[in-house]
């Protein structure tokens, strides 16, 4: 049985060296309230298109996992109807199972990776969660893209999070982080999280220059990261933004939210919480981040 299938535009457009970016579906099935989803969903494809890109959102669907989307695939994601929060660890079981799921950036940078797609686009990634002494809740994200050659823009990582604890992590793991016209890191939802980086770069070019030197260095495998602000004229108002979290962080508590469940469950409380403001960042977030990717791509 075929396990992974690439559709036929992403495989005549990796066949032929054109850009490809590819893009998450966690993102359109748990991290945005439908049916704002597909609408986003079908815009970021338009986004990596207009630029001159082809699309690959992965997914798994009836046991396989799915490198291109066609419109009817990408609304049974979106519909949120059976469809699982996949991790990197989930596909085998998903697979076999013959599940539908929507894949992490775990799930997706692993998959990316080994149809042979070198950028991929989201929102912000998973890491280490505030109360970590306590969870161990640790976002496999990180271990996964520790060990995936893949570049990854994204506006940091999601502000739920420990950031400065997030940061060391990547540090420890060896996963490269670069601003992108930035020297601070970015605060998903804000345009910074206050946190330095290290290397800065300013064009889709220097981007990727340093994918390349990454890839022509060789060696082990590992993810570079390329942190995107949004923009500071829209991103979520900071006090809003740090107020309506602290009440989420004691929600989740309360409730008793574990695992996979968390994020999903912090990203829905702050989009009801600030009447749709932190979901418009959201997606302002993600917008910018897929059009730097397809830049990006063309550039290689
Ligand atoms: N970026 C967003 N929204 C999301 C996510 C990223 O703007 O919902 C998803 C990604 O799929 C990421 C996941 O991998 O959240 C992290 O989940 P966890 O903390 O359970 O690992
Ligand atoms: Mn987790």
């Amino acid at each position: 049985m075929v396990l992974m299938e690439v559709s036929e535009e992403v495989r005549d457009a990796l066949d032929a060296g054109r850009p490809v970016v590819a893009l998450e579906s966690t993102i359109i099935a748990h991290g945005l309230p439908r049916p704002r989803n597909l609408a986003v969903a079908a815009e970021l494809e338009g986004i990596v298109r207009s630029l001159g890109a082809v699309p690959a959102t992965i997914a798994v669907l009836d046991g396989r996992a799915r490198i291109g989307l066609d419109g009817a695939q990408l609304a049974r994601i979106a519909s949120g109807d059976g469809v699982r929060k996949l991790g990197r660890r989930d596909l085998a079981p998903a697979l076999a199972a013959g599940a539908d799921g929507a894949t992490t950036v775990s799930a997706t940078a692993f998959l990316a990776a080994r149809a042979g797609i070198r950028v991929f686009a989201t929102g912000g990634l998973g890491g280490v969660h505030r109360d970590w002494t306590h969870s161990q809740d640790e976002s496999a994200d990180l271990p996964q893209l520790a060990r995936t050659g893949i570049a990854v823009v994204c506006a940091g990582v999601k502000s739920v999070l420990d950031v400065p604890a997030t940061l060391q992590r990547l540090e420890t793991l060896g996963v490269g982080v670069v601003g992108y016209r930035t020297d601070r890191f970015p605060g998903f939802y804000l345009t910074s999280s206050g946190e330095p980086v290290d290397w800065t770069v300013r064009s889709p070019e220097e981007a990727a220059a340093v994918i390349r030197a990454r890839e022509e260095l060789g060696g082990t495998a590992s993810a570079l990261i390329i942190a995107n602000p949004v923009p500071e004229s829209e991103q979520l108002d900071p006090a809003l933004h740090d107020r309506v979290l602290d009440e989420a962080l004691d929600a989740c508590t309360e409730h008793g939210i574990a695992g996979q469940a968390v994020t999903p469950f912090l990203l829905d409380f702050l989009t009801r919480h600030t009447d749709g403001a932190s979901l418009e960042a959201n997606v302002a977030a993600v917008r910018g981040n897929v059009r730097l990717a397809a830049l990006i791509a063309a550039a290689l």
